[in-house]
Formats: structure tokens, sequence, C-alpha cells
């Protein structure tokens, strides 16, 4: 006899408060997923979805891949849980030697946490530390970017820049922090392929007014993402990390890069950094360093930041930080699994090899109804529409959810529609993704 599939079952809807979800509305038709494949979710219904945006943009080896799904299973049985506080286990160092090997030349140490937000509030602690270690205790201020987005803790929320997720906080966000203009601009950039030739002068903020407003004594770090996700999928313009780069450089500000969705491969090499060639001193990774099978996180810094704690720290802990969960054995087992994964399938290859068809589809959309700008970079971009008034988002929302009544999965991000497929992605899968948002704008109003 077969045992009931519990994933099946019947089950309350009332006592689950889902993150970043309209409740109500989810739990008047819900959208459940009980299985995936490659690909495809498969819902309760025994449809298929097309997964278009690598889930939250991390499945970048699709789902239920063997190599990870093999490696999880193994480790369950041989050590389910060994702390990385004072005591260690293999694996954990196996993935920070396979993560270093992955990242650009010169950051060589890997700190672990469980997701991109930890990521983010433990590199602000990295950075503050390590001024401290070098006498520059009063570099503590953060500058972030108008529609970053760099998580939900406290500190990664006030670095942040999408004002929807930061209103709500007043008290809560942290006063040390500015932020530097975003580079969006329909005016002058709108259905751009790839990095505009303009706007790279939009750096200069923070040497013109950033710098002398608050002493380059007093600032920290400069984190952006070098390519924005959540903010809407915004592309930089050719010259603008770089300028960032030298300006930090030239004052002594440390630069992060947060790429817990330009990571592993989003761009066609291991790191935005190496796609864009800056060098950060600092990275912060999640998401796709597993495929999204078992959450992962963490932060990659360049050697002489190690150093510095391992020198001037003394001894004893020279890093008072860190997770109950950080390096957990089946998280370094799913990342090994996914490493391998990508490794002998060459998978950060595949937004090169499918770079444009990727951007033919994106850039179809111009002169669809409503579209106002076509973005795109790597295996990464959205389509903007306008707004309805007084309903910002309204418009987005109705495409996802006639997109995936239609059998595709695209992530609204306000009114921005977005598209991140796994890396295992084909061309058909690009048409039957595009083709069906298409067929969608059709019947929007
Ligand atoms: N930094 C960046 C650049 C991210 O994209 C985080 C940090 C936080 O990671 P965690 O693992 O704590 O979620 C992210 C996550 C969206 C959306 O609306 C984007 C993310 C997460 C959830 C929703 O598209 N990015
Ligand atoms: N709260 C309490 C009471 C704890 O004991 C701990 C960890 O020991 C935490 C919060 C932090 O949990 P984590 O290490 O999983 O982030």
């Amino acid at each position: 006899m077969n045992a009931p599939d519990k994933t099946q079952a019947a089950q309350s809807l009332e006592h689950y408060w889902m993150p970043y979800t309209d409740n109500p509305r989810f739990k008047s038709d819900p959208k459940m997923i009980v299985g995936a494949k490659d690909m495809h979710y498969r819902l309760a219904d025994g449809r298929e979805v097309l997964d278009g945006l690598a889930t939250l943009w991390c499945v970048n080896a699709g789902h239920c891949r063997p190599k990870i799904v093999e490696a999880i299973r193994r480790q369950a049985g041989a050590l389910d849980f060994a702390s990385s506080f004072s005591t260690g286990h293999p694996l954990a160092f196996q993935v920070a030697e396979r993560v270093a090997a992955l990242a650009p030349e010169g950051l060589d140490h890997v700190f672990f946490t469980n997701s991109g937000s930890e990521a983010v509030d433990t590199v602000m602690k990295m950075a503050v530390g390590y001024h401290r270690l070098r006498g520059e205790g009063a570099r503590t201020r953060f500058i972030g970017r108008e529609k970053g987005y760099h998580g939900v803790n406290i500190g990664g929320m006030s670095v942040s820049g999408v004002p929807v997720n930061r209103k709500a906080y007043g008290g809560l966000l942290l006063g040390g922090t500015d932020h530097l203009r975003h580079t969006h601009d329909l005016s002058t950039r709108a259905f751009t392929r790839g990095c505009a030739a303009t706007g790279a002068e939009l750096a200069d903020e923070l040497e013109q007014r950033i710098v002398p407003l608050h002493d380059a004594s007093n600032i920290a770090a400069v984190i952006v993402e070098p390519v924005s996700g959540a903010g809407g999928v915004l592309v930089p313009p050719q010259g603008y990390l770089q300028r960032l780069r030298e300006i930090c450089t030239r004052h002594g500000i440390l630069l992060i890069f947060d790429e817990v969705i330009c990571g592993f491969g989003r761009l066609g090499t291991p790191f935005a950094s190496q796609y864009f060639g800056v060098t950060p001193d600092m990275i912060t990774f999640a998401k796709g360093v597993t495929s999204g099978s078992v959450p992962l996180g963490g932060v990659i810094v360049k050697k002489e930041i190690y150093d510095t704690f391992m020198k001037s720290a003394g001894a004893g802990v020279q890093f008072f930080h860190g997770y109950t969960y950080s390096g957990h054995p089946l998280a370094c087992a799913a990342a090994l699994g996914a490493l391998d994964t990508y490794a002998e399938e060459n998978l950060f290859d595949r937004p090169n090899q499918l770079a444009k068809a990727f951007e033919d589809g994106v850039h179809s959309f111009k002169g669809s109804p409503h579209v106002i700008d076509c973005r795109n970079l790597g295996l990464i971009g959205a389509i903007e529409l306008a707004a309805r008034a007084g309903a910002p988002g309204a418009r987005g929302f109705e495409v996802f959810e006639k997109c995936w009544d239609k059998g595709v999965f695209v992530r609204p991000v306000g009114d921005n529609v977005a598209f991140c497929p796994p890396l295992i992605c084909e061309k058909k899968h690009l048409d039957q993704m595009f083709g069906t948002v298409a067929e969608v704008l059709r019947t929007v109003a």
C-alpha cells in the first residue's frame, strides 16, 4: 500500500504567516508547489510550471539535480550537525576552498552564514572591525545605493534603497548610512541592451558629494550589487563600477559587492566581479552556492582583511560573530554537489551561450503594450511596465498571476517583470517564457 503523500494532504492555510506575501490573496487561491525537477515545478493538481526566475534568483543548476540530492542524502546520514565554534568538520573547509578558488584573485577567505541577509550584516561588522583594528575606528558609516537590496536584517535594510522595505521601520534603520543615486534613467537609457555607454559619471557622486559631506575618515564601506536584482534588474553603465573602485581606493573606503544574485554564474563568470573586471574588497554570496537547495550564504574577503583580524585582534576569538549554523554540514554538502554540477556541466558558461537569444527575447517586448523599458545582462533581465494610475505594482502582479495560470513563473518586482532562469535552460524554455509573457501582456489592461 502506498503511504499517504503528506505534500498532497489537505492542510489548514491559516497558521503560516508567509514572508513577502499578500497572505489573504494567496490563501484564497493558493499557488501550491509540491514537486520540482530541472526547469519545472509540479503543482498539486499535476500541472507543470516553468521556473523563469530560478525560484528566487537561486536555483542556478535547476531543481532536484542528482549530485546535489545525493550529497544532501548522504550527509544527513553521516554527520547531521557539527558546529564551527571551536570545532570543525571537513566539508566547511572544502567549500571554503572551492568558493575561494572561484572568487576573483586576492579574495581567498570565506566566512559562512545561512542567508544573504546574514552575509550583509556580517560584512558590515567585518568592515567596521577591520578599520578599528587598523586604528581607524571612526570609519563606521556605510554608503548604499537607491534601489539597492541587501536583505532584511537591520544592517542590510539600512543600506538598502527600496523604499517599501524601509518605510515601516523608521527607528530601526541605522543612522550612519547614506545612499548613492541609482543608475536607472528612462529618459536617456531606456531599452539599452546590456550596459549603457553613458552614466559612468553617476559614480562621481561618491567623491563629489558623499565623501566631502561625511569625510572619508568616517566611511567604512560602499556596498552595491553589481547588477541590482530585487530593485528591478538595473544594469550598471559601462565604467561605473570601475569608477566606484577607483574612488574607494583613493579614500581608503572598502568596496563591497553584494553578489547574492550575481554570484555563481549569472553573468557567465563565477562572480560579476570577473565579468566587469572590477575587484572589490569583499563579496557577499548566498542563493546559487547551493543552487537554492539548502540555505547557505557567506562573505569572501581579501587576505589582508583576514590577516588583519588574525594578527591584530590578538589571542582568543578574533571576530566576535557567528551563527549557530554557520557552515552547516548539510548546507556544505549541498554546496559541494552544486559546485560539482556547475563544473561538470560547464553551467557558468551558459549565459554566454544563450546571450543573444536571451537578449533578443527580453528586447522583443519593445513596443508591446505598457512596456516602457527592457533591460538585460547575462541571464538576468526585466521588462518595466507603466504603473496603473493610483495602483503601483498592480499591473506587474497581474502579469505574474496570468503567466502562472499559463504555466510560466516570472516574478513581479513592482511593475517590472523579472527573468532569471536556471542556467540549464534551453532556447525552447526561453521561447516559452517570453512567448507566454507576450501573450499575457495583450490581455492586461
Ligand atoms: N543581497 C541581495 C543582492 C539579494 O538579492 C539578499 C541580499 C538577501 O538574501 P536572503 O537570502 O536573506 O533573502 C538578496 C535576496 C525579490 C527578492 O523580491 C530578492 C531577494 C530575496 C527575496 C526576494 O526579488 N534577494
Ligand atoms: N537567540 C537565542 C536565545 C540563542 O541562544 C541564539 C543562538 O544561540 C540565537 C538567538 C541566535 O541564533 P543563530 O545562531 O541561529 O542565529
